[in-house]
């Protein structure tokens, strides 16, 4: 199977450059330097980099479109049945992962719709105790098949229930859930699901996200803002009988469209060219219309036809369980398979890349052996020209020694009186942007939404609200830039005057990438007013809630998130400058000892010189075999 072959592939790079890591990480923790914090954090980041990282990709359409036909073609022919359900009408009636680890219980676990509403998805995952389990043997189809029936159940509630829940309700069934004649709505069982199945390629890292069409979804938020940003792929599936439809368009818009600056691969299926087949076409015909079908689509979506995949998924999984490799070719996955492969590894690839690279830069300087070096070499220089030298000479350097550690001292105290000022700086701007303001701010627009009548009101409070915390974050980018200029202006002064050298400090965290990711959450919330026109008074007062806590807990997520970062680069800044000074203070000192030394045994010369020889030699030994165990990583990874 391509898509195996490919991870197979991948995980031999990650393994490869795993062991790579570990000769660092070996040399550094033989030179005595993997404890040093600057070393020990990029190590870190470079592991994870390889590490922890999951393919994730998603299937997304308007209902009856195949999407999870085309999973059990992809992933579950060998059990000569649709593990996963799929019929015709709407089917899948929540977001579904399909996702094995290490240690997993094979089992499906379905989040309540009503349970959970004023949960983030992510919160969600942290509490196992609200979730519905369904164990299953993975040996027993019947049992498998029982437990997957989980994500079509419905809920028959009232009109009111459902927009309590956070359904929008359209009489037309066009931009909401259509009641029945009845008066009741069928509303989703449960809000999200996790299949664990141990199936090779998930175990390897896949995970699958299966979608239900489009207004099944009360979840829309939380693929937006959880499910869809964490994606190598999408794939948006059409159907050929159906041709593209305004709905097929409005997913297309909503979901794939607005991911603004997400990188996710997308490709596009037309499914079911099965049905192209009339028996009285000839092949030539059949092609030329799907030629044809393809060139419209690639029209109305604006993509171009090397992104879109005519297939039938129905064909591939009944080829696949029969074991039937004609009917798999002519079903036309293979081409399908390859290209998402190529485009979930690529660009899995592509990412670890960058932060391997990034990780591997400085993590030589970030050892201080090149510095300690430069000092070596100082001191043996030193030495070398009190050969032969008389003991008042070697009075003379003493004192010259002393006077040199006095200024360093004196360098310490302004270099503590620097820090001083950064760190009251660093706890201002840190009060400054501390989350309590997004608290105040969500429960001043839940007032704010409350006492407003109109949608129109509820939309400006909205923007107002998203105002306030695009300035507020303004606001603190501005203050984090006068900062990183203090820091360089302090280091500058410390080299240029004081003569200090040291590694430049790191970069603060990147601000707009989250003020830009804040813009995603605030498209979601808005998309989400535009359904309140049809709210009734009773409903509202919950739904304002539950959307405010939603929206407010997934800002607070993403500023958490950011605000450790930021932690943490407060913490390391300064250290460059501490570690100079205390390798100079060190270094002094050590000069200092073995003048001493040879001013009362000037005999002692020769060996001393012979150990500092020997010590220049073990650390330059250190050195290149870091530098060297550097490159095998570089080269391992192909960087
Ligand atoms: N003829 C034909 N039918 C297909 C093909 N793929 C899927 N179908 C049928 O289309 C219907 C819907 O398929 P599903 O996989 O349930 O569609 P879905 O996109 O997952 O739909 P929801 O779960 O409701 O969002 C089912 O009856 C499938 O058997 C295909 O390639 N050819
Ligand atoms: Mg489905």
């Amino acid at each position: 199977m391509a898509l195996g072959q490919y991870l197979i592939d991948f995980d031999a790079w990650r393994g490869s450059v795993r062991s790579a890591l570990l000769i660092v990480q070996q040399a550094l923790s033989d030179a005595g330097v993997a404890g040093r914090e600057r070393v020990r954090a990029r190590l870190l980041e470079a592991f994870d980099a390889v590490d922890t990282q999951r393919l994730r990709v998603a299937f997304l359409a308007e209902f009856s479109r195949g999407k999870t036909e085309l999973i059990n073609a992809l992933f579950f022919a060998d059990h000569g049945e649709r593990i996963l359900p799929s019929r015709t009408g709407r089917t899948t009636m929540c977001p579904t992962e399909l996702e094995w680890f290490d240690g997993a219980t094979p089992e499906v676990l379905l989040l309540p719709i009503a349970a959970a509403r004023d949960v983030t998805l992510r919160d969600a995952r942290m509490q196992p105790e609200l979730w519905t389990r369904r164990p299953f043997d993975p040996q027993d189809t019947q049992s498998v098949l029982a437990a997957t029936q989980g994500v079509c159940e419905v809920e028959q509630v009232s009109v009111d229930e459902a927009e309590s829940l956070g359904f929008r309700i359209d009489p037309s069934g066009e931009n909401g859930l259509e009641p029945q004649p009845d008066g009741t709505v069928l509303v989703p069982a449960w809000r999200h699901a996790i299949i664990r199945y141990p199936h090779p390629l998930l175990a390897a890292g896949l995970v699958i996200v299966d979608t239900p069409g489009l207004n099944a979804i009360g979840a829309e938020i939380d693929l937006t803002l959880s499910l869809l940003p964490e994606c190598q792929a999408i794939v948006f599936v059409l159907g050929v009988d159906t041709g593209v439809t305004r709905s097929d368009l409005a997913v297309w818009r909503r979901f794939i469209q607005s991911g603004g600056d997400r990188s996710a691969a997308t490709l596009v299926v037309l499914n079911k060219i099965d049905a192209l087949e009339d028996g009285l076409r000839s092949e030539a015909e059949i092609e030329a219309e799907i030629d044809a079908r393809v060139a419209d689509v690639a029209h109305h979506l604006g993509v171009s036809v090397s992104h879109i995949f005519p297939l039938s998924a129905q064909r591939a999984l009944v080829g696949r369980i029969r074991r039937d490799d004609a009917l798999v070719t002519r079903s036309r996955i293979t081409e399908f398979e390859a290209a998402l492969s190529e485009a979930l590894v690529d660009r899995r690839l592509e990412i670890s890349e960058i932060h391997l690279k990034a990780a591997l830069e400085g993590l030589l300087a970030a050892t201080g052996i090149e510095a300690k070096l430069t000092q070596l070499h100082g001191q043996l220089e030193e030495l070398n020209g009190l050969r032969h030298k008389n003991r008042a000479r070697m009075l003379y350097l003493l004192k010259k020694v002393q006077s040199e550690k006095e200024e360093l001292d004196a360098l310490a105290e302004r270099s503590k009186a620097a820090k001083a000022l950064f760190a009251r700086e660093a706890k201002a701007l840190l009060e400054l942007i501390g989350r309590r303001r997004i608290r105040a701010e969500v429960e001043r627009v839940v007032a704010a939404l409350q006492q407003a009548t109109f949608s129109a009101q509820m939309r400006s409070e909205i923007e107002r609200f998203f105002d306030r915390i695009s300035e507020w974050l303004e606001g603190g980018n501005r203050k984090l830039g006068e900062l990183k200029t203090m820091v360089d202006k302090l280091y500058h002064r410390f080299e240029t005057e004081y003569g200090l050298k040291c590694d430049p400090p790191s970069e603060p965290p990147q601000y707009e990438t989250f003020i830009a990711s804040i813009q995603d959450v605030r498209e979601a919330a808005l998309e989400q007013v535009a359904g309140w026109g049809f709210l009734f008074s009773h409903g509202k007062k919950r739904v304002i809630e539950q959307f405010a806590s939603l929206v407010g807990r997934e800002i607070e997520a993403r500023w958490e998130r950011h605000y450790r970062q930021f932690l943490a680069w407060v913490r390391v800044v300064m250290v460059p400058m501490d570690e100079a000074l205390a390798e100079q203070a060190e270094a002094l000192e050590k000069r200092m000892q073995s003048l001493a030394r040879i001013r009362d045994s000037v005999d002692t010369l020769e060996p001393q010189i012979a150990a500092l020889e020997a010590e220049y030699q073990a650390w330059q030994n250190h050195c290149a075999r870091i530098a060297a165990a550097i490159d095998g990583v570089r080269s391992a990874a192909g960087l």
